[in-house]
């Protein structure tokens, strides 16, 4: 049976393909492997009948069969492992890549978060501009350890992988950011990825929901 995975009814980025289910779109579209939307409204997303597939009330989620998955990153893990071809074969290759998918959801993502959480709820505080330096340097350091790894590579590890979805997913939610735009390595790695068919045809699934409300 096709997957069922869900979305933003209404996402708040307005079709920019920054919510979580753009990595499982993405995921699912680089394996070829057709799947049904389920759109919620942030109304829905808290009552039962969504807790019961995410605990904490929130998208995407991934159903297949006698699976229910939410966590973008364990859904990507799965696809990977159960499809193939977005993880490598030898193991301690794939184990390289799990290990940037876990830099990607906590090293990396951690000081990215706290500043766009800063940006949409702490502009009103009389501390903000004082703190916004300190939350800067916080993700130009990660950012600049990141670019310093990946130097010249397409990728993070060899082969494109479901962690360069996951890493890609994560930094375009600083794009037109100058902290990203100042690592060029960077913006040319999410540019790769981007260029990706299988990225185009995700972000174009989740741009007709937002403009004309349907998956
Ligand atoms: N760790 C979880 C995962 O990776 O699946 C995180 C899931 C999560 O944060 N889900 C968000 C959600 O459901 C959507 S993706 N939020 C609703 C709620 O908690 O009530 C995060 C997100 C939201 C909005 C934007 N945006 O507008 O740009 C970007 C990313």
């Amino acid at each position: 049976m096709k997957p069922t995975i869900t979305a933003f009814e209404s996402s708040p980025d307005r079709g920019k393909g920054l919510a979580r289910d753009m990595q499982v779109r993405w995921t699912l579209e680089e394996l070829g492997q057709p799947y049904e939307v389920r759109l919620v409204s942030f109304r829905e997303m808290k009552e039962p009948a969504h807790r019961q597939v995410h605990p904490f009330g929130q998208i995407p989620t991934f159903e297949q069969d006698d699976i229910v998955l939410f966590e973008s990153g364990a859904i990507l893990l799965h696809l990977a492992e159960q499809h193939g071809g977005l993880l490598p074969a030898d193991p301690n290759a794939r184990a390289r890549a799990i290990t940037w998918m876990f830099a990607a959801v906590d090293t990396v993502k951690a000081p990215i978060i706290e500043r766009e959480g800063a940006m949409l709820t702490e502009r009103d505080q009389p501390w903000h501009a004082e703190r916004l330096p300190m939350l800067d340097a916080r993700v130009r350091t990660r950012l600049g350890e990141l670019s310093h790894f990946l130097g010249e590579r397409d990728w993070l590890d060899g082969a494109f992988s479901v962690a360069d979805i996951m890493m890609i997913g994560l930094l375009r939610r600083l794009a037109g950011s100058a902290l990203l735009a100042e690592r060029t390595n960077l913006l040319a790695y999410v540019a790769r990825g981007e260029a990706r068919p299988a990225f185009s045809r995700a972000f174009a699934a989740q741009l007709a929901v937002f403009q004309h409300g349907g998956g």
